[in-house]
């Protein structure tokens, strides 16, 4: 079973979870069964560990949470790990040795980084996962940690796979530039594209479908086929060079889809000095809603882009003050991601990051 697909269940019983685990301060059942607790006082220290800073979303996330934290009167010790998740784990370590409020941060890895959900637990320290989850079955949310603020990346992976058959008429050979290496948005958004692809997607759709918010019913595409599917990491420059590399082994691509938009932007210029013509002979989508991808998507080169915000500032700190509150909070605070084509793109051409 899918990580996503137990989240979903947690989410329809969230009622129960919110009344009966995730009480804030006024906990009185067995420690181990709830999140450490957080008193109300008038500022909090935060921490934040960053995963690194090598794309425009980071920095944008970072910003946010410094920007509306900091702007509340609260300290944030933020971190910055240089995308190695080992860093990652020893900053965890640093901010648990100054005793912080709360913890709120971006697992790199989804199993690697589920460990230390857990020491936080032990150290009473209660914690929020943004933009990226753990792994289940090592830290459970509702019990170890409080909730997950994020998007549906299955759904992302699903509805870049829906416009890309629309685009290419159901015909395509796909080289995928995932993701880091088992961090939950790569895992899930390669889940949706092929589940989508094989007809065996489950979930809904937001926009462009008849059948738009219900459950779909999809069939598969034979004519889609991944001829390639490497890692380039979530940055640009890894794109470019592993899209440099498939291209020379897959000469016959016609389209790609990549994991984020900064892969997407790299995958571009390998093309372009391969000589081929994206936007024409090669279609590309992604996923993120950058600035970036809207030049593109307006200069005709990247076909769509399916949004995936870093603003997560506002909603964590909502979502803490009402754990503070004793107020009910879902396993799973869904953003709602809005999706960028050539309809729309000028519209928010530099209004994103
Ligand atoms: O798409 C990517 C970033 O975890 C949702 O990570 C996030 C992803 C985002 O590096 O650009």
């Amino acid at each position: 079973m899918s990580q996503r697909l137990s989240r979903r269940r947690l989410i329809q019983s969230s009622a129960v979870l919110g009344g009966a685990v995730v009480v804030g301060r006024y906990y009185t059942g067995p420690v181990f069964a709830a999140p450490p607790p957080l008193e109300k006082k008038d500022t909090y220290t935060v921490g934040f560990a960053q995963t690194g800073s090598t794309n425009p979303w980071r920095l944008a996330e970072t910003a946010s949470m410094k920007e509306t934290f900091e702007g509340a009167g609260h300290t944030l010790i933020a971190t910055d790990a240089n995308e190695d998740t080992a860093k990652q784990l020893a900053d965890l370590d640093t901010i648990i040795a100054q005793q912080p409020d709360i913890v709120i941060f971006p697992p790199r890895e989804s199993q690697a980084l589920a460990p230390a959900v857990l020491k936080m637990k032990q150290a009473g320290i209660p914690v929020i996962l943004i933009d990226r989850d753990v792994d289940q079955s090592v830290a459970k949310v509702g019990e170890d940690y409080i909730t997950f603020i994020g998007s549906d990346f299955v759904q992302q992976g699903a509805r870049a796979a829906e416009w890309l058959v629309g685009a290419t008429g159901g015909t395509a050979k796909i080289i995928e530039l995932q993701g880091t290496t088992g961090a939950d948005p790569a895992i899930d958004r390669q889940k949706g594209f092929v589940d989508y692809l094989a007809g065996t997607y489950t979930g809904t759709l937001p926009g462009g479908t008849p059948t738009a918010g219900t459950p779909v019913a999809i069939s598969p595409q034979p004519g889609m086929e991944i001829i390639a599917s490497q890692t380039g990491n979530f940055t640009r420059e890894e794109g470019r060079v592993t899209m440099e590399t498939l291209l020379q082994a897959n000469p016959d691509v016609t389209a790609v889809y990549a994991h984020n938009d900064e892969m997407a932007v790299g995958a571009i210029a390998a093309l372009e000095a391969a000589g081929r013509v994206p936007g024409q002979d090669v279609i590309l989508v992604s996923i993120d809603g950058s600035n970036a991808a809207l030049d593109a998507i307006v200069e005709g080169k990247l076909g769509a882009s399916v949004e995936s915000s870093p603003f997560f500032g506002p909603i964590s700190m909502e979502t803490m003050m009402k754990y503070v509150n004793g107020e009910d909070i879902p396993a799973w605070v869904l953003v709602e991601d809005r999706f960028f084509d050539e309809s729309n793109a000028a519209e928010f051409q530099g209004k994103q990051y």
